[in-house]
């Protein structure tokens, strides 16, 4: 049994179903997990869910804002925008099924001794605080309250964690780092306006940078396509490498690090 991670797919079915051939991906043997983004911008959203939720117990995933949005959608908290690809999942005869399956999915998740997050770890946060706080919003999501949390899930304020955040708020911070955060200061200020890797700052960095303090945690994010996959730190690896842009898909054999890519044949821009 090997046991693969994938980066973002944003619904490139075509793309996936390539790089699994390539690495000879047998179901019920290997495992597959994806960081999150299994949808949207892409062309087959509904093709793509439908293919992993198949896999059965040989696939796994931790959610992406992405796959957050269709779930706001869903229940009413957020009406699609005109870069959304999702018309075919949103009427699909499965839907119900399909949501209840994403709706269940972490937001950190461990594999071997690999932590795997769509955006990232907090500085401030190790990754058993990370898995706690997850939980937190896994639980949420899949309880009564799940509709008022999505609804009060968008918003940058406040910027940071606090131990003392209660409530919806806590919720929704501890969702901004999992899944949007891409650059921050060393107490964990996010920055949501900045995607440069490069930014010149003297405070705002990319997260990984600032994890110095837990740099023997391995860690296995996707997200942030504009650092197209380059190393990041020792012990993280960033693995979207762009599919949906034209670019790649990655995936990570965590036995023995060895990553795969293929270009993809789908170029939106
Ligand atoms: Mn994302």
């Amino acid at each position: 049994m090997r046991t693969f991670v994938i980066g973002d797919v944003h619904g490139c079915l075509n793309d996936l179903l390539a790089i699994l051939e390539e690495i000879n991906f047998t179901v019920g043997v290997d495992k597959l997990i994806s960081v999150g983004d299994i949808i949207n911008r892409g062309p087959n959203s509904l093709e793509t869910i439908r293919f992993f939720k198949q896999l059965d117990s040989s696939f796994d995933m931790v959610l992406g804002n992405h796959d957050l949005h269709f779930l706001a959608i869903v229940h009413g908290a957020k009406n699609p925008t005109f870069k959304d690809t999702l018309t075919q999942l949103l009427n699909a005869k499965d839907l119900d099924d399909l949501v209840g399956w994403l709706q269940a999915k972490p937001l950190v998740t461990q594999i071997k001794n690999y932590s795997i997050v769509h955006a990232g770890i907090a500085p401030q946060w190790d990754i058993i605080k990370a898995l706690s706080l997850s939980r937190e919003v896994e639980i949420t999501l899949n309880s009564e309250n799940s509709g008022h949390f999505l609804n009060q899930m968008y918003g940058n304020v406040p910027d940071s964690w606090n131990e003392n955040l209660e409530g919806m708020t806590r919720l929704r911070v501890i969702t901004n780092y999992l899944t949007r955060m891409r650059l921050c200061t060393n107490n964990g200020e996010l920055n949501f306006t900045d995607s440069d890797p490069n930014l010149e700052s003297h405070r705002f960095l990319p997260w990984f940078k600032h994890r110095i303090k837990h740099k023997n945690e391995k860690i296995i994010f996707g997200h942030w396509a504009s650092l197209n996959g380059n190393f990041c730190a020792p012990n993280i690896h960033a693995l979207d490498v762009g599919c949906v842009y034209g670019g790649k898909i990655r995936v990570m054999n965590v036995d023995n690090k060895v990553l795969t890519d293929y270009k993809s044949a789908y170029a939106q821009h």
